[in-house]
């Protein structure tokens, strides 16, 4: 029921927030002024509920969850905030009535992409819960000033171009000038007596820069909360612009300030993999330094006694990113605030967990010890001296055991000496936990095997989840609506409810309903992949799909050999009977991954060629959408039909782009890695198309000295598959443009893509059965929703609250609010 008072209460503070705000009449309102007003308009929603969280806050005295993390990617904030609000239908309407188009001022803001993939992703879902639930929380980051890259492609290969998502102005945000704290960079120590003749040491850095906190509101679900989301901005500090002006030195002080200012230009592009840059670990300390300074002003504000901080904050390390944090709480109260050792280091302990969101190698941050020690000279001392006490311990523990010593320790002494952040981490938190049930159980058994044997109590699991509200209530509004209809309207805050979909599963006309809906969807995403890849295609073939980001262990490359073997396959049998496949993949490579961009190319590669021949083309067609963000993400989750989550097993942590798959009614077709086992055993085997290598079938394969070759001499799909790609067919003839993915599947394949492609392709096969039979595929479909309700992440924040933060929600009426 749309409320006409709202309606025309949004017409008006839109037209006045285009004159007062934006010094405009209605006919000379540019696209993004229309936008500005609208979200003006919201804001004045936002704020009233932000005003009222904080109050409430402020007087329950609660614990509050602190969400460190490098990234947030946020996505749009305007369809999100309206539909939180409960007002979508109101500003539809509202903007219908002043001639204009909702969908197409929603598509006008440029989402702020401050994170690479699902590790951003699930911080901003994190943000979505903690308000839905009422939980006291601040989100702390970066504000960086050029978020993830846009992707463009030019002749199939990736060009990235920087993203100035700031340009046309931020409504969202709230810059605070007089929150502010210094930040010490390089410089050396000196030890000093105090005046109580305890020995002290102080840091005297010889850069400064000055952080600016930007807030942003974080609206729960229709529950009158809004929490905030700090992001710092690095400035440069008045005292040191005036030092080189005084000096007559105008270009010193203007470097200077340039120099200042770097740090929160660009958002590192790289996902998994560590970069090991200065800059980086710049923008890391920079945050977290500026994030505990605030947690300790507000601490204060009550009450000027530090000890009970620990009870006051919860503070979540989101990965290893932030986990320099550790040594700057033991700085801050020691060197500081004048602490004993000891007491702060059981503050700290107690008031930091750690999230671990990979088993990758290359992925686990280690900062070379000369380049810690010049960036932060006072923390590698401290990191010195927590390491020496922790090693006495494990000494005591493991008397004699050198070398379960050397694993532990948080200094690699191999050359060049390093700082291990995962361990600095799991020593200064109390609890420690992984992203998935599986991806818990292999950090036990692997990479933090010897922690969790001196402290198994630490490790907990909390499978990671997504918000239901933009995945399934945004992202597909139609499927949303049918939900709605047959089992009412809980299911957005509470998502356990869909099981009351399942008795509909064998409903004909429900069914029947539910591919009408799936088909709108489709014919959609035909649209966009149309005019965005340029690829026409077919909205009853099966929409088979893979989006996230290039990477190896993801193996997009085992997608693309399918695609071959079954393109060789239609020609070689014309009348197989296979239903017709429009295989859609997206996602960013990082820009200096080169195997990921040679995939890119190669998915465009054999697109040009399978698209245009016209023996095959009604029946497969490979399109390749550009620049995947949240904001295009949507359409893709709402028609997709079979998702494609086939990493080699004990490499994705968790993933959650196949929840949102899975919630939006797709199929899976998976291996036994991250969260896929999870939503297996929830969906039902006969409802999850499963193949490939188990985690424990990789080792055995392994040392029986695995020859991809052989696998390749013997299986005449796979050869020639790989020969297509070798011999130039998808190149124009060029034999050397794919040489280096063909080596690396005959090589020493170490992704097992070629291990895996019999089993990929059978049960490809078993999928195109399936789909054959619409009826049986719907039922499919319906039980893959109806079954996802632990995949919400307010069941994941429900677990962090309950088995890690231990605390409480403060809800806030949100009858408070209503318009009258
Ligand atoms: C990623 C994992 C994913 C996981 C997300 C969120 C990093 C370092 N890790 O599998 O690869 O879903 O984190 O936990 O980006």
């Amino acid at each position: 029921m749309v409320e006409r008072a709202i309606v025309e209460a949004i017409k008006d503070e839109w037209k006045d927030a285009l004159f007062t705000s934006l010094g405009r009449f209605p006919e000379a309102a540019t696209p993004n002024d229309r936008y500005l007003a609208l979200a003006a308009a919201v804001r004045r929603q936002l704020v009233r509920r932000w005003v009222a969280t904080s109050e409430a806050y402020y007087k329950a005295k609660s614990r509050t969850v602190c969400y460190l993390s490098a990234e947030f990617l946020l996505g749009p904030h305007l369809g999100s905030n309206l539909l939180n609000l409960g007002l979508y239908e109101e500003a539809r309407q509202a903007m219908s009535e002043l001639g204009l188009d909702l969908e197409e001022i929603l598509g006008q803001e440029e989402e702020p992409g401050l994170g690479n993939g699902g590790l951003g992703r699930l911080a901003a879902c994190y943000l979505d819960s903690l308000a839905t639930l009422a939980i006291p929380a601040l989100g702390y980051g970066i504000r960086y000033e050029f978020g993830i890259f846009d992707q463009l492609i030019h002749d199939g290969w990736q060009v990235e171009k920087t993203d100035k998502w700031l340009a046309l102005g931020n409504p969202w945000e709230v810059p605070r000038p007089e929150i502010s704290f210094e930040v010490g960079l390089g410089g050396r120590t000196e030890g000093y007596q105090d005046e109580r003749g305890r020995f002290r040491v102080r840091w005297i850095p010889d850069r400064v820069v000055r952080g600016i906190a930007y807030d942003t509101p974080i609206l729960g679900y229709r529950n009158g909360t809004a929490n905030l989301l700090r992001l710092w901005k690095a400035e440069a500090t008045e005292s040191f612009d005036f030092a080189a002006f005084n000096l007559g030195d105008y270009w010193g002080a203007v470097d200077q300030k340039v120099g200042s200012e770097n740090i929160t230009k660009v958002l590192y592009p790289n996902d998994e993999l560590v970069s090991g840059r200065r800059l980086r670990l710049e923008q890391q300390h920079f945050f977290v330094s500026c994030a505990l300074q605030d947690m300790i002003r507000i601490c204060r504000a009550k009450d000027p006694d530090l000890s009970t901080f620990h009870e006051r904050y919860a503070v979540q390390l989101n990965d290893t990113h932030p986990s320099v944090a550790v040594a700057e709480l033991m700085r801050l109260l020691v060197d500081v605030h004048d602490l004993g050792w000891d007491q702060a280091w059981e503050i700290t302990r107690r008031t930091f967990a750690y999230t671990n969101h990979t088993l990758l190698p290359e992925a686990l941050e280690k900062w070379p010890v000369d380049l810690f020690a010049s960036v932060l000279p006072r923390h590698l001392e401290i990191v010195y001296e927590i390491n020496r006490r922790f090693l006495d311990d494990v000494g005591r523990r493991y008397p004699g055991d050198g070398e379960r010593a050397a694993r532990l320790s948080l200094i690699d002494e191999a050359s060049p000496r390093s700082v291990r952040m995962a361990h600095l981490a799991s020593v200064g938190s109390h609890r420690v936990n992984g992203v998935a049930a599986l991806h818990t159980e292999l950090l036990k058994s692997e990479v933090l095997r010897d922690f969790h044997q001196l402290w198994p109590e630490k490790f907990v699991n909390v499978t990671n989840g997504v918000t239901p509200r933009r995945f399934l209530v945004l992202a597909n509004p139609r499927l949303s609506a049918l939900v709605t209809e047959a089992i009412g309207d809980g299911w957005p805050r509470d998502l356990e409810e869909l099981h009351r979909l399942e008795p509909l599963a064998s409903d004909a006309s429900f069914r029947e309903r539910w591919r009408a809906a799936k088909r709108a969807n489709k014919q959609e995403l035909a649209d966009v992949v149309r005019a965005r890849a340029g690829v026409p295609c077919d909205p009853d073939s099966l929409f088979d799909v893979q989006v996230k980001r290039i990477h190896e262990y993801k193996r997009q490359h085992l997608n693309v050999l399918h695609v071959v073997a079954l393109w060789q396959r239609l020609r070689r049998e014309p009348r197989a009977e296979v239903p017709p496949r429009t295989v859609i993949f997206g996602g960013k490579a990082a820009p200096g991954y080169r195997m990921a961009k040679l995939v890119i190319k190669l998915v465009h590669a054999v697109g040009a060629v399978v698209n245009a021949d016209p023996l095959t083309r009604d029946r497969l067609r490979v399109a390749f959408v550009p620049d995947y963000n949240v904001k295009n993400c949507m359409p893709v989750f709402a028609a997709a039909e079979l998702s494609e989550q086939i990493s080699t097993a004990g490499k994705e942590a968790s993933g959650t782009g196949n929840m949102k798959f899975a919630m939006n009614g797709a199929l899976t077709i998976g291996t036994l890695d991250g969260a896929n086992v999870e939503i297996r055993e929830a969906v039902g085997e006969e409802n999850f198309f499963l193949f490939g290598l188990t985690v424990d079938e990789i080792p055995a394969l392994r040392a029986g000295g695995y020859r991809p070759r052989t696998l390749y001499e013997q299986d005449g799909e796979l050869r020639a598959a790989v020969d297509a790609i070798a011999d130039g067919t998808f190149a124009g003839g060029d034999r050397q443009l794919f040489r280096p993915i063909v080596d690396s599947l005959l090589g020493d394949d170490p992704w097992l893509v070629t291990a895996d492609f019999r089993s990929y392709l059978e049960c490809q096969a078993r999928v195109a059965e399936a789909y054959r039979d619409a009826e049986r595929w719907t039922r499919m479909s319906i039980l893959n929703t109806a079954r996802m309700g632990r995949f919400s992440s307010d069941r994941s924040i429900a677990d962090y609250a309950r088995e890690i933060w231990h605390v409480e929600p403060v809800p806030i009426d949100p009858e408070k609010f209503r318009r009258r």
